[in-house]
């Protein structure tokens, strides 16, 4: 599994390149209900990951579950850190053999609910890390909400991803 799960995140990777040629951009939403009942927290981080960028590459993917604890549907639009370039939200699109990806313009969390980013599917998109990378380090990556509001939090920095 562990190891089916690395593949999946060089592949989330590979595919990259096969995207460049795709032009339109859709919206996807990743829900998946489930139940949140702390309060306090209105955005909650878990298992936030960035993958160490593989040997001669500045780019990489990050994961992670976020929960929303607040009444109302949270809808992420940007995000970005120092010693990135640019983070994008990206969607994985199987097409019979060929696995690519496609860039989202947002990420909707429902009230109460959660989104998604993980191997094989909805992740983050990491281009121009240009800062040390190494493992265990972390990377602050901060969220702009459609509403204007931020939300940031830390994603360790790891050469192995496990997800769960
Ligand atoms: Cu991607």
């Amino acid at each position: 599994m562990l190891g089916d799960i690395q593949e999946q995140a060089a592949a989330d990777i590979a595919a990259h390149e096969a995207m460049r040629n795709v032009v339109s951009l859709f919206v996807f939403t990743l829900v998946m209900l489930s139940g949140c009942s702390r309060e306090a927290v209105s955005i909650e981080f878990v298992n936030a990951r960035v993958r160490t960028p593989l040997p001669g590459q500045d780019k990489s993917v990050g994961y992670a579950r976020l929960h929303n604890h607040t009444s109302e549907a949270v809808t992420l639009v940007a995000a970005h850190s120092e010693g990135v370039r640019a983070i994008e939200f990206h969607t994985t699109i199987y097409d019979g053999d060929v696995v690519r990806m496609q860039r989202l313009k947002d990420i909707s969390i429902p009230a109460g609910g959660e989104a998604v980013f993980e191997p094989g599917g909805a992740h983050l998109m990491l281009f121009g890390m240009h800062a040390d990378f190494s493992e265990k380090r972390d990377l602050r990556v901060t969220f702009t909400t459609a509403d204007g509001r931020g939300y940031g939090h830390a994603f360790t920095v790891v050469d192995v991803v496990e997800f769960d």
